[in-house]
């Protein structure tokens, strides 16, 4: 059996039923078979593919804390330090209730390639929680934060592990988790990213993934001869991702008519009205719902949907697998040119392909939604030199970062042979720096 099989078979023997982390592997060991099995002897004897695959660290705690009614709960806690081979570990929270061990190690597995592609020195690492912030206090998201920090920060710190914010970690829960890190460790050090302009943070961290997601867009569209001016956009999702890749959209000239929540999608012929969406998300946090208050002639409907909506462009920005096989068949029955990931893993394994043996340009998230991480290190470096850039400094290292990453997975998949092949593209470019650092640093 080849090399890539055998650990396919391991990884899924040894980490049962884990089917995201499954997936987030097989997607990427079938991108590298070609580089493996070029001098599959010597990867095999350095079991590189056995260390690439499984975590160095995994913490697993308990966080209780007291809610509004004075009665206890107890929420799980994790952080996976997934590989350091090339920086401190670095990679978001995320407090969901559908967060378990198999999505959070997927995500560090993605996050260790995706880091890599950003040219920085920062390794791949994921936490987060089953705590559900929506529907709960101030006070109740404090409680559970100080505790989820209380044991955190005994595994962290600026030059070790720099967490940040995903889904359900925002500036809120950031400013809770610093302060309780600095009140046990007495350090004021840049140990979490995404932190508040008065205390460390960095200006345009809060915009960069959803703008980044635009720009390297913009970068393939225009290597493809075209434009985004003019051009309709699909977006899902409705939080910070989402909300930013609209703003850039709109400022680029294109018309984005779709966003989404967990609970239904917006339809909005005449264009996403943002302050509404802001208002609504980031304001009142509130459900999309309420979006039709705003304007009248849009669409509210409950459920999932946004990919029937007619469009050039799909951005994916709410969750991993929700554009599913029957949705990339409608988007290439509409005439989607390109779809790119601003989500983690948001498109399934057979859409994907599906997508591209159809001619759709596609980008994958963990080079399309990299500009978040990237600035993250952005505000690791103004940390370290105690100064702060100003926000067209840290939109232009942004700016050119993504046409890098672009420039990057586009030459990596030419040099393979695979033109256009945006995943095979991100994985092994992602990879070679990594494989390099690992090898160099010897049986580590
Ligand atoms: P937010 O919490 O700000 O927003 C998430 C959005 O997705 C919300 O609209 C939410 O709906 C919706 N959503 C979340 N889970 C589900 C679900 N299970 N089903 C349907 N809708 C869902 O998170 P972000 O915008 O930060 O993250 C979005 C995606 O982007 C994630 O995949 C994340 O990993 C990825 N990402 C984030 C980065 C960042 O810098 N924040 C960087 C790179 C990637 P509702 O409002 O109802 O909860
Ligand atoms: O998935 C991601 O890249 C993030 N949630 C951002 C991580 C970070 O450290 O900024």
């Amino acid at each position: 059996m080849s090399y890539v099989d055998e650990i396919l078979e391991r990884v899924i023997a040894q980490n049962p039923a884990q089917p995201e982390f499954h997936q987030a592997v097989k997607e990427v060991l079938e991108s590298l078979r070609v580089v493996i099995e070029a001098d599959e002897d010597k990867y095999r004897k350095e079991a590189l593919l056995e260390r690439l695959t499984t975590p160095e660290r995994v913490i697993l705690f308990r966080v209780p804390w007291v809610d509004d009614k004075g009665q206890v709960q107890v929420n799980n806690g994790y952080r996976v330090q997934f590989n350091s081979a090339i920086g401190p570990y670095k990679g978001g929270l995320r407090f969901h209730p559908s967060v378990n061990l198999g999505i959070i190690k997927f995500l560090g597995f993605e996050q260790v390639f995706k880091n890599s592609l950003t040219s920085l020195p920062i390794g791949g690492g994921k936490g987060g929680s089953d705590f559900d912030p929506k529907g709960k206090s101030d006070r109740e998201v404090m409680a559970f934060c100080q505790s989820f920090m209380t044991e955190l920060c005994k595994h962290i710190g600026a030059d070790t592990d720099v967490p940040a914010g995903d889904i359900g970690v925002g500036g809120r829960e950031i400013g809770f988790l610093f302060g309780q890190y600095k009140r046990i460790r007495g350090l004021y050090e840049g140990v979490l990213t995404g932190k508040g302009l008065t205390y460390g943070g960095s200006l345009a961290r809060t915009e960069a993934t959803g703008y980044g997601l635009v720009y390297i867009t913009q970068e393939l569209l225009k290597d493809k001869g075209m434009d985004l001016a003019g051009k309709t956009v699909c977006v899902s999702g409705a939080g910070n991702v989402a909300i930013y890749a609209i703003q850039k959209a709109q400022q680029l000239g294109a018309k984005v008519v779709t966003c989404s929540d967990s609970t239904g999608w917006v339809y909005d012929p005449e264009g996403i009205d943002l302050d509404a969406l802001k208002e609504i998300k980031e304001v009142n946090r509130a459900r999309l719902t309420e979006y039709k208050k705003y304007r009248p002639n849009s669409e509210y409907h409950e459920g999932r949907g946004v990919w029937q909506i007619k469009c050039d462009i799909a951005l994916p920005c709410a969750t991993q697998n929700e554009l599913f096989i029957e949705d990339a068949k409608q988007l290439v029955a509409n005439g989607c040119i390109a779809v790119c990931e601003g989500a983690n893993m948001p498109t399934t394994l057979d859409a994907t392909k599906y997508l591209q043996d159809n001619g759709v340009f596609f980008i994958p998230g963990k080079a399309s939604n990299a500009g978040g991480v990237a600035t993250s290190a952005l505000e690791m470096s103004q940390n370290s030199e105690r100064l702060s850039w100003t926000f067209e400094e840290v939109d232009q290292k942004l700016q050119g970062i993504m046409t890098n990453i672009y420039k990057n997975i586009n030459a990596a998949a030419k040099r393979y042979g695979k033109e256009n092949d945006y995943v095979t593209g991100a994985n092994i470019a992602g990879f070679e720096k990594v494989l390099e650092a690992m090898l160099a640093q010897g049986v580590c």
